[in-house]
């Protein structure tokens, strides 16, 4: 009973000490997670991209999935950028992120603004409808890497 009294204080002061932010076990593990979210979102964003700039045939039902997806990863880096989180692993992340959290917020709600915009789109079910999102969507990719991206 004692020895489970404690594993339960330990787990417990385990949860108090732990900054809210720090949803992952290391730094290394946040940098990977927002990594492949953000490779993701730009894997289905260039299928989207293909289409508006007729690289590849229009199709209203991949591109209605594609930007679902797109809308559905554009919400999932963010808290992986957490306090601690600018080295432990190859990142191009600039200490500006950490900086100036504000304009950081700012350029992520400005694409997730776009992204549900784009979905919208998508769904409208013609290309006429897809272009101008997908530029949107990509000048809101282009603003955040601009101020907060190295080369
Ligand atoms: C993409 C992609 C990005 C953005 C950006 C827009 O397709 O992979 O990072 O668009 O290039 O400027």
């Amino acid at each position: 009973m004692r020895v489970l009294a404690s594993i339960g204080m330990a787990a417990a002061a385990a949860i108090l000490c732990t900054p809210a932010s720090a949803q992952f076990a290391k730094p290394e593990d946040a940098i990977k997670y927002r990594q492949s979210a953000l490779y993701v979102m730009a894997q289905q964003f260039g299928r989207l991209g293909a289409m508006a700039q007729g690289k590849a045939p229009y199709d209203a039902n991949a591109a209605a999935e594609n930007a679902e997806l797109v809308q559905t990863m554009s919400h999932l880096p963010w808290p992986a950028f957490g306090p601690g989180t600018d080295k432990g692993r190859d990142t191009r992340a600039k200490p500006e992120i950490w900086a100036d959290q504000a304009k950081f917020k700012e350029a992520q709600e400005r694409l997730m603004n776009e992204t549900s915009k784009l979905m919208v789109a998508a769904k409208a079910g013609n290309l006429d409808a897809l272009k101008p999102a997908v530029q949107a969507t990509g000048a809101a990719c282009k603003n955040c890497h601009d101020q907060f991206r190295r080369d």
